[in-house]
């Protein structure tokens, strides 16, 4: 069966989802991007609010748990069109993958109509892991008292369950490498990181158990890293509010592709995954 072109953003709450889509959806209607809109789209309210927020130089607010509202968007890609589909949704929705072991009837369509995933991981806020193999247990269990912020599952074993289950549902992934869904790891808040590494050696030093996992489930050409910071810099000083007021939020965000390579245009993440 041929591949849509899907985008399922999946991302624990405050990954940053709403703000890219806001920023992706501005980028192109101001067509400041690669990717162009081949016509209006009929309904934009699942953005109306972020967009009009980050106008203001305001943050975007946490997205409802029970939330959920789809972006679609019909658009051109070096001549071709395809339509774009990108579900926005409170990230609580993602907890309750991990915590509850909870996959609803939403989420099960979700996975099943969507041939692309894009991975949103904050990367600042994971707590790097710690080397078992020179650590004894007393020195984790004492650093991980004072480290560690999130109890339970560890971050990386967190994101692996993740996706183990959301395979689960698309049966994918047990016998045969993954070619479909596509994985695109979207190393978000890239401007908060202090390490500027390519995106693959940030991933390697906060999470080398998911890199691994994803290398060895993924087919090669089905998945791939990039870094990106929409918002470009945290809105929380009246400096920074009054920048977007007055350059608009179109100039600000960029994305870094998986050379390392610093990119203005956002919209390219979105055409990558288009081609893989
Ligand atoms: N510094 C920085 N902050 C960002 C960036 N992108 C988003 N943020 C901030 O991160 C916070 C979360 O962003 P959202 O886009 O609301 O995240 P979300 O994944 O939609 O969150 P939920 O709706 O709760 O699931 C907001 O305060 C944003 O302003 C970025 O590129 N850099
Ligand atoms: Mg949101």
């Amino acid at each position: 069966m041929a591949m849509n072109n899907s985008i399922l953003i999946i991302g624990y709450p405050k990954s940053g989802k709403s703000t890219f889509i806001a920023q992706f959806f501005t980028r192109i209607k101001k067509r400041k991007s690669s990717i162009k809109l081949a016509k209006i789209p009929e309904n934009i309210k699942a953005i109306t609010d972020t967009v009009k927020r980050l106008s203001m130089g305001e943050e975007p607010t946490t997205t409802s748990a029970d939330e959920n509202v789809e972006l679609l968007l019909h658009i051109n890609v070096d001549g071709e069109n395809a339509d774009l589909v990108c579900p926005d949704y409170g990230g609580e929705q993602v907890n309750n993958i991990t915590d509850l072991m909870e996959i609803n009837e939403h989420w099960h369509n979700l996975l099943n109509s969507y041939d692309r995933w894009f991975l949103f991981i904050r990367a600042h806020e994971i707590t790097p892991e710690y080397d078992l193999s020179i650590s004894s247990y007393e020195e984790i269990i004492k650093e991980k008292s004072t480290v560690l912020k999130v109890p339970g599952l560890s971050e990386q074993s967190k994101f692996i369950e993740l996706l183990q289950s959301l395979l689960h549902i698309k049966n994918k992934g047990l016998k045969k490498q993954v070619v479909t869904p596509t994985l695109s790891i979207i190393l978000t808040c890239w401007d908060e990181l202090k390490n500027k590494a390519k995106p693959v050696q940030v991933l390697q030093e906060k999470l080398p158990m998911l890199l691994h996992f994803v290398e060895s489930i993924w087919e090669k050409k089905s998945f791939e890293i990039y870094g990106l910071s929409a918002q470009e810099f945290s809105l929380n000083t009246p400096e920074a509010k009054e920048k977007y007021q007055n350059e608009l939020p179109e100039n600000f965000g960029y994305m870094i592709d998986p050379t390392g390579k610093k990119d203005k245009d956002i919209t390219k993440i979105v055409k990558a995954s288009l081609q893989l």
